[in-house]
């Protein structure tokens, strides 16, 4: 113990000891109660077990007879080669004029990513994902990309799943060796809700890169291009495949929506092709591109700027499979889709029922339909279990081109306004969203603008504020955070400018900036960075994947380290008991290490004693084993 306190110390590592360091160094004689994994978890157990997870309070259970997910079969002896072996043999240029150059309508699953993000609030945890992740590489190699990270699973994992983002990046890498991963990267804004600088955006993508991401989607949540470089630069340096994003909104189809037009988007896409793409994204986050206007802004888009193009969208009107054929008939290269039970609404649209309209035609998908549905039964019955995170719209609703709200915010949105006492005002919350998107110039809403709009109009609905009375220079007001931070510049420019009034209003007497965040932004010393960390976790090491998670989101980060020293690697447990504990009599078992298995049964809980602690007695492996934790209800 004490050798590895010295090992750990700080003043130890870094060299800076004398000889008197050991008898002045009286922390060095501090042995913290050291546990093992099994009785971390154990105690993570019997403390939902008591006390409930907070997450789940008083939301809706799963049915009662739910029926465990079934693992689908896997359907060849080996993952045949794909997209991934292409990547690795002849670079991200060769991938993407093989994209350009055949037939078939390619396919990105979404399912581990954008899919519960838009419908069960990101809550999906890595175990689901990393056991459905075999059958994705035997039974569907023809997949471009699987879409399985970035976007908000970055911090939720974190902050509510008490799981590493990355170990679940590497987990599912290891198992899928053949296809292409993807991930969704903000631009500066990383994965995260706000301007990053720049060697910040920079280690975060050689590290993803690192531990497996090969598709970069990179967007800017104001469609500015000169806030992407950076990101997209380290892209290209890591050797990975970038997909330069435009994000759309409007309908190039209204006149009344002239700021955002085909001529618009036809010098975005030269913008992002010059900076280096490889690869197009034609990001449709709220769903709100209609089939007449696909064919000629593909078209457009195509025979101007010259990059394989890859769409994404949303099904939240219930219209997005036409969307998908009029772009796949106007010659789009790549599109997303969600496996059917995760699909429709807010998701993407239903991979099983692309794959069934292209069929027999000269761009049949090549997926096999069968292995779609074993791996769309098996996730029927893995959302099942997150019943508690369902508050996705019950049904397809055109109420998407008024309020165009993002389908990955759809979820979270309307959790912060529940949170608020507003959810019976959800139709007031939407249609304020829209008076906001007018207020601010009509700006492209996604992460983190979207977020901005969303606070803003939350605010305004709780307070009962009408646009004319926010806009009016007389009546006083004060602003979100977001919004003050939005109007300075801070994430950067939108097409034209922020609208004078509106911005002065809310800054008053400052002067916001006008050029790339970065610029402004100090370059942090990621090696200070490192060592804060670690000192805030009592000399625990802090490897670059931990960096890279302390960087975006410090805070988070820690919280997340020191309930692991608590509670261990609970990513292991079956999501019921990870969210509900165990009842009596009942056993799991849980792999925490390749073959190594903790076999655990619950044999009783004791009652409250004096001292308000409950003892709860288990089986581990056979043995005996009692834990106490506090009562807290
Ligand atoms: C949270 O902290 O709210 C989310 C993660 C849950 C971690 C577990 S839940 C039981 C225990 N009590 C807490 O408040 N956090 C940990
Ligand atoms: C995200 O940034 O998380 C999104 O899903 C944007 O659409
Ligand atoms: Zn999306």
């Amino acid at each position: 113990e004490f050798v590895i306190n010295l090992l750990r110390h700080e003043t130890f590592r870094t060299n800076q000891y004398s000889t008197r360091f050991i008898d002045t160094t009286p922390e060095l004689f501090t042995f913290a109660k050291r546990r093992d994994r099994g009785t971390k978890v154990l105690t993570y157990i019997a403390d939902i077990t008591v006390n409930g997870h907070p997450e789940v309070e008083g939301r809706p259970r799963p049915a009662a007879d739910l029926k465990p997910p079934r693992m689908p079969d896997l359907r060849a002896e080996s993952p045949a080669p794909g997209t991934r072996t292409l990547l690795e043999d002849k670079g991200p240029q060769a991938v993407a004029d093989w994209m350009a150059a055949q037939k078939q309508l390619l396919i990105t699953d979404t399912t581990m990513r954008d899919g519960h993000q838009s419908l069960l609030a990101t809550r999906m945890r890595s175990i689901d994902m990393i056991r459905a992740t075999p059958a994705y590489a035997h039974n569907l190699p023809q997949l471009f990309s699987v879409e399985c990270w970035g976007g908000a699973t970055f911090d939720v994992a974190y902050r509510f799943l008490q799981e590493c983002p990355w170990q679940r990046l590497r987990d599912i890498r290891e198992r899928l060796p053949n296809v292409m991963t993807q991930m969704l990267l903000r631009g500066a804004n990383g994965v995260g809700y706000t301007n990053y600088p720049d060697n910040v955006v920079q280690f975060f993508v050689r590290q993803a890169a690192e531990s497996g991401v090969d598709v970069f989607r990179v967007f800017d949540s104001l469609n500015w291009v000169e806030n992407m470089r950076v990101a997209m630069d380290a892209v290209l340096d890591s050797g990975k495949v970038l997909e330069g994003t435009i994000c759309y909104t409007g309908d190039i189809l209204d006149p009344d929506r002239a700021k955002y037009d085909l001529k618009y988007y036809v010098a975005m896409g030269k913008e992002l092709r010059d900076a280096g793409a490889h690869v197009l994204g034609l990001k449709d986050m709220a769903g709100l591109m209609k089939a007449p206007a696909a064919g000629p802004l593909v078209r457009a888009l195509k025979d101007e700027v010259g990059l394989p193009i890859h769409f994404h969208t949303h099904d939240t009107s219930g219209a997005a499979i036409a969307t998908i054929i009029a772009a796949a008939d106007a010659g789009v290269d790549a599109v997303d889709a969600a496996m059917d039970a995760l699909s429709g609404n807010t998701s993407q649209p239903t991979l099983g029922s692309v794959v069934e309209a292209f069929r027999h035609t000269e761009r049949d998908t090549g997926l096999d339909i069968g292995a779609i549905r074993a791996i769309s039964n098996y996730f029927e019955a893995v959302r099942g279990q997150y019943a508690a995170f369902e508050s996705a719209q019950q049904a397809p609703a055109s109420e998407v081109y008024l309020h165009e709200m993002p389908g990955g915010q759809f979820t979270n949105l309307k959790a912060q306004a529940r949170s608020l006492g507003l959810e019976e005002r959800w139709h007031e919350v939407a249609q304020t969203y829209a008076d906001v998107n007018r207020m601010f110039g009509d700006i492209v809403k996604v992460t983190p603008s979207s977020k901005v709009v969303g606070d803003m109009a939350l605010m305004m609905v709780s307070q009962g504020l009408t646009r004319a009375e926010v806009e009016d220079p007389d009546r006083d007001l004060s602003f979100p955070d977001s919004v003050i931070d939005m109007m300075r510049g801070n994430l950067g420019q939108p097409p034209g400018g922020w609208p004078k009034a509106i911005q002065k209003k809310v800054l008053k007497d400052e002067k916001p900036f006008t050029d790339r965040p970065g610029k402004h932004a100090k370059p942090v010393d990621i090696e200070e960075a490192r060592a804060e960390a670690s000192k805030a976790l009592d000399g625990r090491e802090i490897d670059d994947e931990d960096l890279a998670g302390y960087l975006m989101y410090p805070k988070v980060f820690l919280d997340y380290a020191r309930r692991h020293e608590t509670y261990g690697p609970v990513r292991v447990l079956p999501t019921p008991t990870f969210f509900y504990g165990m009842e009596q009599g009942d056993e799991i078992s849980a792999e925490i290490d390749p073959g190594k298995t903790l076999e655990i049964r619950l044999q009783a809980v004791g009652d409250t004693q004096d001292d308000g602690e409950v003892r709860v007695f288990f089986e581990l492996n056979g043995q005996p084993r009692t834990i106490r934790v506090a009562d807290r209800k």
